[in-house]
């Protein structure tokens, strides 16, 4: 008879089968393809979603002197859907970074990613909130990074696609995310309006929740958003957060 244990059982074997099947090729190309010994290598493309992390490694670098290895992935050519890179990333999205100190741990989700630099990093606090001693402010810190990787990237991210990718004209599309987008940029001016960072004490403190959203805000142009002057509070906040030279570096990366 079928036991009720058999299945689950089966199920994993042939999983593990599948996943060791993949394992030898798609390490070694990995590795192989990676440049350079740095602390941490990065699989990245010049998206709102790389940049976010690249800024994060200009920032560490500028701070702690941890520099990392660039290995640029070409989105248009769909080598993040490569099963080498799938291992790293079943989801076939860039950024993808390696921890070479950690054994090559791997950790792709950009927030996961920012977190994670933070606490392997940036052990004084200097772009995030002690989770025990600054409780309140590590909470706001991750709340705002939950908003925007659950709202502002994947709407800005559609309304880029309606106006610039789909293979059809669907005006409702493109209308809907833009005004979405539109809608964030709002919520984004509500928490500015009198604060210069989006989580911190006082007027707030430049952290790893405003270099999670400015990416996307940098992008608004090419989304569709003209100016930010309708929104004095978030455009006073990216100006501010462009005039720092690991912004403008991390940006700029893969050059
Ligand atoms: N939630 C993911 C999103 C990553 C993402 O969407 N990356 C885009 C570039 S911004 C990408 O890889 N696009 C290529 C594709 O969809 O195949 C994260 O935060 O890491």
């Amino acid at each position: 008879m079928f036991s009720l244990r058999a299945r689950p059982l089966a199920l994993s074997s042939t999983l593990r089968r599948c996943l060791s099947s993949l394992a030898p090729d798609t390490t070694s190309t990995a590795k192989s393809l990676a440049p350079g010994n740095n602390p941490f290598l990065l699989y990245t493309a010049r998206t709102p979603n790389g940049r976010k992390t690249s800024i994060f490694l200009e920032e560490m670098k500028a701070a702690y002197g941890i520099d990392y290895d660039v290995f640029k992935i070409d989105i248009s050519q769909n080598t993040q859907k490569e099963p080498w890179y799938l291992s790293m990333n079943p989801n076939g999205r860039i950024p993808v970074l390696v921890d070479r100190a950690k054994d090559n741990f791997v950790v792709f989700e950009t927030a996961a990613i920012l977190l994670y630099l933070a606490e392997r990093v940036d052990t004084e606090h200097k772009f995030w909130f002690d989770p025990k001693q600054e409780w309140q402010e590590y909470s706001r810190m991750l709340q705002w990074i939950f908003w925007a990787h659950g709202g502002l990237g994947p709407m800005q991210g559609q309304a880029n696609h309606f106006q610039r990718a789909a293979p059809e004209d669907i005006p409702y599309a493109k209308k809907r995310y833009l005004d979405e987008t539109e809608r964030l940029y709002g919520v984004l001016q509500l928490r500015l309006a009198d604060r210069d960072f989006l989580a911190g004490p006082g007027r707030g403190r430049y952290s790893i929740a405003d270099i999670n959203a400015f990416p996307w805000v940098a992008g608004h142009q090419f989304s569709g958003v003209e100016s930010l002057e309708r929104w004095p509070g978030l455009n006073a906040w990216f100006q501010r957060i462009y005039g720092r030279e690991a912004v403008v570096k991390g940006m700029d990366i893969p050059n």
